[in-house]
């Protein structure tokens, strides 16, 4: 099997994922900054599908009419020129001073009421170029010290903003969708929607709950100590899985943004396995950026080595799937000889009532064999390549 991007595999990234300067709290740049021009044929280069921007990744805080005029038609000529698409963009709400103590859950009615402007102009701006999700990733959304402001408080604001943005999407007629970023902190020491079942109680609190889903991102659950998959899993028995962020993080750090895949493979597979299975039709979007010790030569490896692994996962994943004794394993591990059958459509007096009158032998359940061990390391045979 080729592990060379294509299309139909929509791999995207952000402009400030390969256009990450190196950056970070302690050292200066590494990487001199490049255009989002550049960045577009830099993506094309290494074999993306599309490109995701903050609105300041593309248009300065500061710029002048006339710049912004230029930059976006600079932009359109080269997503023109390669191909690309822009399948989600979203607004920074977390660089400028403005932010400091948030956008939306601001303790300053000025600020919470720029943020929706800033954000209005920002889903204009995506739309402009053909975004249909639109991602809010509330970085400053949150406190360092609780006596700032009732957390009461700064969830009623985040939802008033949602679904303020939410009537103004529908006034514009626009074909937009909302997906909800949670991380449990940094840059805040505590952000509001923490993980991906806080963002899915905050979704259905919402006046249009259909608009909105969830963008969850590997690095932020492993953040929280949070098993991805089963994060995923819960987005998607939602039915609000509308986009996700591929990277891998080591649990208990910082937010390290690291190439898909690079730090917890297996885990990385199993995600992979439950995508593909499932038919997820969205963007294998990576939200994740070069060490800063790269060259652009090395960050090109770093992109294209988040999509090789995302496709030599998914080969694996296909092997796993017709491996026959995993298969066989799976087999004995789910059999069901329909005795139970009657529950399965939910409850029912007559279901009560049957099973009521059945005597179970516990200690043969708990006697039951279960060769998890045997499964376990097939799947590491499967993922080493020894099978
Ligand atoms: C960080 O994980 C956040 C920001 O980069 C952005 O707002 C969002 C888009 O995927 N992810
Ligand atoms: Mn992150
Ligand atoms: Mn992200």
């Amino acid at each position: 099997m080729s592990y060379e991007p294509k299309p139909e595999h929509k791999f995207t990234f952000g402009l400030w994922t390969v256009g990450n300067i190196g950056r970070d709290p302690f050292g200066e740049p590494t990487r001199s900054a490049m255009s989002p021009v550049q960045l577009v044929h830099l993506l094309a280069e290494v074999g993306a599908w599309g490109v995701n921007f903050h609105d300041n990744d593309l248009i300065p805080i500061d710029a002048t009419a006339s710049e912004r005029e230029q930059i976006l038609k600079d932009f359109k000529q080269a997503l023109a020129d390669t191909g690309l698409v822009v399948p989600m963009a979203t607004t920074n709400l977390f660089t400028d001073p403005a932010f400091k103590d948030g956008a939306f859950t601001s303790n300053d009615p000025a600020v919470r009421a720029y943020a929706l402007q800033k954000t209005m102009r920002a889903i204009d701006l995506g739309v402009s170029v053909g975004a249909k999700i639109y991602v809010f990733w509330g970085g400053r959304e949150g406190t360092e010290t609780d006596s700032s402001k009732s957390p009461l408080d700064a969830i009623k604001r985040y939802r008033d903003a949602i679904n303020f943005l939410c009537g103004y999407v529908k006034d514009q007629g626009y074909d937009l969708k909302f997906a909800m970023e949670p991380k449990p902190n940094e840059p805040r020491s505590h952000i509001f929607l923490p993980t991906v079942g806080d963002a899915l109680s905050f979704i259905a609190t919402l006046d249009d709950p259909d608009m909105v889903g969830v963008n969850p991102e590997v690095a932020h659950e492993h953040m929280a100590g949070l098993n991805f998959l089963h994060g995923v899993a819960m987005a998607w028995t939602s039915g609000k899985l509308f986009h996700i962020d591929l990277n891998d993080q080591l649990f208990g750090r910082y937010d390290q943004d690291f190439r898909f895949g690079s730090m917890m493979p297996k885990q990385a597979f199993y995600l992979v396995r439950l995508l593909e299975d499932n038919g997820y039709e969205g963007s294998r979007h990576f939200d994740a950026h070069a060490f800063r010790s790269s060259d652009y030569e090395d960050v090109k490896a770093f992109a294209r080595g988040c999509m090789r692994t995302y496709l030599i996962l998914k080969e694996k994943a296909a092997q796993f799937n017709a491996d026959e004794e995993v298969q066989s394993l799976l087999a004995e591990i789910h059999a069901d000889d329909g005795s139970f059958s009657y529950l399965n459509s939910g409850y029912s007096k007559s279901a009560a009532d049957q099973l009521s009158a059945v005597t179970f032998d516990r200690v043969a359940l708990g006697n039951r064999s279960l060769p998890y061990e045997r499964l376990d390391q097939l799947t590491i045979d499967i993922l080493l390549g020894v099978r």
